[in-house]
């Protein structure tokens, strides 16, 4: 039994999220594959004992569970004194871009690439608000690495892992092309340059999926 447990599936970003912060900590841990597009975050049973709010990831650590990518960080951060901020502005800058990611980057990036990718709609008017708002948070990112080489501060920290949780499974982003963003590409080459990086499809079950 290892130390950790991380409730996540193979196609999530925000799984992602918790399974590179555990790889790049050294951490003893282990995935538990949550069936979610047979619809296991939506049963009775993994609300009352997982996640009431129905999400992955869930993060177990002995009797404690914790939900929230941004929460997860944030506790492992601590736990391992690995990634967090080193002074008092440097904590508010991580939150800042944490909060920036899940209700703006995250929230469309994701969305976006489950339904073109994932759900296969094709091309209708909710990807294309969703794709010119990614764009936008691109810019946003792209722009800020002109002066940044990290997110929040002069090394990595769980803002990066927070903002790069979807852009691995960047052939599945239909539309993206890193020319557009070569500061976004070479900050996601320095992230990979880490000890314990790995890509979502190798750190977590689930891939590829069934016909
Ligand atoms: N803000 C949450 C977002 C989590 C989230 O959206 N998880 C998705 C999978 S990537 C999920 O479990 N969705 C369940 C559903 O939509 O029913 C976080 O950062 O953990």
């Amino acid at each position: 039994m290892s130390e950790f447990t991380l409730y996540c599936f193979a196609q999530s970003g925000n799984a992602y999220k918790g399974a590179l912060m555990l790889n790049l900590c050294g951490a003893d841990w282990q995935p538990r594959f949550v069936d979610f597009f047979n619809g296991e975050t939506k049963t009775p049973e993994y609300r009352q004992s997982i996640n009431e709010m129905g999400e992955v990831p869930v993060l177990a650590h002995g009797a404690r569970k914790f939900s929230q990518s941004g929460v997860i960080l944030d506790y492992l951060s601590g736990h391992f004194g690995r990634f967090g901020p080193e002074n008092e502005d440097e904590r508010r800058e991580i939150l800042r871009w944490t909060l920036y990611d899940n209700y703006r980057f995250t929230s469309t990036t994701g969305l976006y690439r489950f339904l073109t990718a994932l759900q296969k709609t094709g091309r209708t008017p909710v990807t294309e608000f969703l794709s010119a708002r990614m764009h936008g948070a691109l810019d946003v990112l792209d722009k800020h690495f002109s002066t940044h080489d990290f997110v929040a501060a002069s090394r990595p920290t769980t803002a990066d892992i927070s903002l790069c949780g979807y852009l691995y499974y960047d052939d599945e982003i239909e539309g993206l092309d890193w020319a557009d963003y070569p500061r976004i590409k070479a900050w996601l080459e320095r992230i990979k340059a880490l000890e314990g990086w790995g890509h979502p499809y190798d750190l977590m079950p689930g891939h590829p999926l069934p016909a």
